[in-house]
């Protein structure tokens, strides 16, 4: 893979900010777009576009086959076994509302438990909440190692025949760390309870394969992977997209409606009501293709090589203190960190101000910050057209902020 190159796809990456070349290190919040899925979107709106699964004109039939070609190729991207197990979404947080509503709401019942870690996005963790008050189900946390890694010894005590439902992050946001998550499913199997992944910081960034995983659900977005916003993946197993009830009811998700009753469309047709995300869908099998093109082996090898970088080249600042494993081959494509005590918003203006874009917040994740005894951390990502020359931008920025800050703070 050459970066260089890869650099030319992103118009947006071509650009000044404040005066200086942009240092785009926001990629897991979302990734920039390259060229062929801009010009993938101009095209199905200039030449393709109409609504699809109705009507029999050409431009309907056109917009259906595009739109179950992109189905095919982001089940072939994460072996599905077949497409029908992908259902398209607007995202991470709209894949995990529906299995927290078509799968926990409608089968745990009171004395069940859910297990999960407390360093889930909350996106993997508010919905579980509703829908444990909803049936009388209990959450259990299986505790984080001082490094916020999970120890399959902890998982094992959490998971007991009570368990119903194991959620967990494939790699989590703010640690970058990458959970055993295969180990986890084959445990949530012994006592019968499903396998559900986040996977909204693994699958942009290395090869995700559902069946070697043997998870029951996965769900991620389009929008960190290179494609548009608005569009996401719940991939499911047949066995329970089968029993599960649809979350939206309307348009295109029927089969026969009558006054006081209906029946619904087989899955995936019958979790997406109303007209489908079309042009995301069709941007996303463009950024899939992108991505494939490349390699994802490629790529997780590029991000690693970019986070053991700069977990070496920040550590080597003074006052800088960096969450997560020590070992980066435990990390996937980020590094989370906090300058002296200064409030990650504070580092992060001074870095924009030199055109580096990082976040700073709790990366929607406050329980864990919590536990790391922080009100908020300053995050670097990085993704396939990052480079290091980018992460030796992050470090001098990051040691402009901190005489910036001592001076200031005297
Ligand atoms: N799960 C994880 C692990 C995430 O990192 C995110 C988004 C989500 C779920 C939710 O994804 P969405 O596309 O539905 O919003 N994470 C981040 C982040 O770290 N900074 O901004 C968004």
């Amino acid at each position: 893979m050459n970066v260089l190159e890869v650099r030319k796809d992103f118009p947006i990456l071509q650009q000044q900010i404040n005066g200086h070349p942009l240092v785009y290190l926001d990629s897991a919040a979302s990734s920039q777009k390259p060229r062929q899925v801009i010009e993938a979107l101009k095209h199905y709106y200039e030449t393709n576009h109409s609504n699809v699964h109705r009507g029999v004109h050409t431009l309907g039939s056109r917009a259906t086959e595009a739109y179950e070609l992109a189905r095919e190729k982001v089940a072939r991207f994460i072996n599905a076994p077949s497409a029908e197990q992908v259902i398209f979404t607007r995202g991470t947080t709209e894949s995990l509302n529906m299995v927290a509503y078509g799968y926990a709401r409608a089968f745990l019942k009171e004395g069940d438990e859910i297990v999960l870690t407390p360093a889930e996005h909350h996106a993997n963790l508010v919905p579980w909440q509703q829908a444990a008050k909803a049936t009388g189900a209990t959450l259990k946390y299986v505790p984080l190692q001082p490094d916020g890694t999970v120890s399959l010894d902890d998982v094992k005590q959490a998971i007991s025949s009570k368990t119903k439902l194991v959620a967990m992050a494939h790699v989590s946001n703010v640690l970058g760390t990458i959970n055993p998550v295969k180990e986890i499913a084959a445990m949530a199997h012994q006592v019968g309870a499903v396998m559900v992944v986040d996977g909204a910081q693994s699958v942009p960034h290395m090869p995700v394969d559902v069946q070697d995983l043997d998870c029951d659900f996965l769900a991620f977005s389009g929008h960190k992977m290179l494609g548009p916003t608005g569009v996401g993946v719940l991939y499911g197993k047949r066995k329970w997209l089968d029993i599960m009830e649809p979350t939206y009811f309307g348009g295109e998700m029927i089969d026969v409606v009558e006054l006081y009753d209906s029946t619904w469309k087989d899955t995936p047709w019958k979790f997406e009501g109303g007209t489908p995300i079309i042009a995301g869908a069709i941007g996303l099998a463009a950024a899939v293709d992108y991505l494939s093109d490349i390699g994802m082996e490629e790529i997780r090898q590029h991000d690693h090589r970019l986070t053991a970088y700069a977990l070496e080249q920040l550590k080597s600042v003074e006052g800088v203190t960096v969450y997560g494993p020590e070992d980066s081959r435990q990390r996937c494509g980020l590094v989370t960190f906090n300058l002296l005590s200064i409030h990650a918003h504070d580092v992060s203006t001074v870095l924009d101000s030199e055109g580096i874009a990082i976040r700073a917040g709790h990366h929607c994740a406050q329980p864990l910050m919590r536990i790391l005894k922080v009100p908020s951390t300053a995050r670097a990502s990085f993704y396939l057209y990052n480079t290091e020359a980018d992460v030796d931008a992050l470090v001098a920025s990051v040691r402009t902020a901190k005489e910036f800050f001592q001076h200031a703070l005297g």
